[in-house]
């Protein structure tokens, strides 16, 4: 009888340490106190409002950044980009899921591979030469790809993903 209370004990413990490490992931992303500018839903295991991810300025600011310079086909001159890389978003909200589904305020929606993703390429992008973007000028966020560094960005794919006004992110099988 005590082995068979001890084996359920041990049973029990076995449950629920796994239960409470996922609680304590799933509880790591903190709450929007600004503007939300980017929901992200779908496939994640890291929310902070119901099923989703909601992220207001701040809290893009401080994931890991990456800046590059480069022309775009919508701008005039070469400006700096800065924001946070879509893998590394992903990745923070540990996502399952192998399609992303960027959509636009106005429902532009472009579909992206997960597995085609670079580490930093593309960035979802929040400023343009150290200042946020105005809805007038394809903000507040903009998936940027460094077109002038490779032919590979200056293909019509790449362009028809350069989503500006981004502010969903859907996470699909
Ligand atoms: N928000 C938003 N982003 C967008 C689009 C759009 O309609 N809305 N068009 C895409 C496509 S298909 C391309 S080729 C490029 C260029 O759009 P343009 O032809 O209007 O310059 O922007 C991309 N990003
Ligand atoms: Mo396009």
């Amino acid at each position: 009888m005590r082995k068979l209370r001890r084996a359920i004990s041990a049973l029990i413990v076995g449950l629920m340490l796994p239960l409470t490490t996922a609680a304590l992931a799933e509880g790591a992303l903190v709450e929007p106190t600004g503007r939300v500018v980017l929901t992200v839903s779908g496939k994640i295991s890291v929310t902070n409002s119901g099923d989703t991810a909601r992220f207001d300025m701040e809290m893009l600011r401080a994931l890991p950044a990456q800046s590059f310079s480069t022309t775009t086909l919508w701008t005039e001159g070469v400006h700096e980009f800065t924001g946070v890389p879509l893998a590394v978003l992903l990745q923070e909200l540990g996502i399952s899921g192998s399609t992303v589904d960027a959509w636009a305020i106005n429902d532009y929606l472009a579909e992206f591979d997960v597995s085609e993703l670079e580490p930093n390429v593309p960035i979802i992008a929040y400023a343009m030469d150290g200042q946020p973007m105005p809805r007038r000028d394809k903000g507040p966020l903009w998936i940027v790809y460094p077109y002038d560094s490779s032919d590979h960005y200056r293909t019509e794919v790449v362009y028809s993903r350069s989503v500006w006004q981004l502010d969903r992110l859907d996470v699909l099988e």
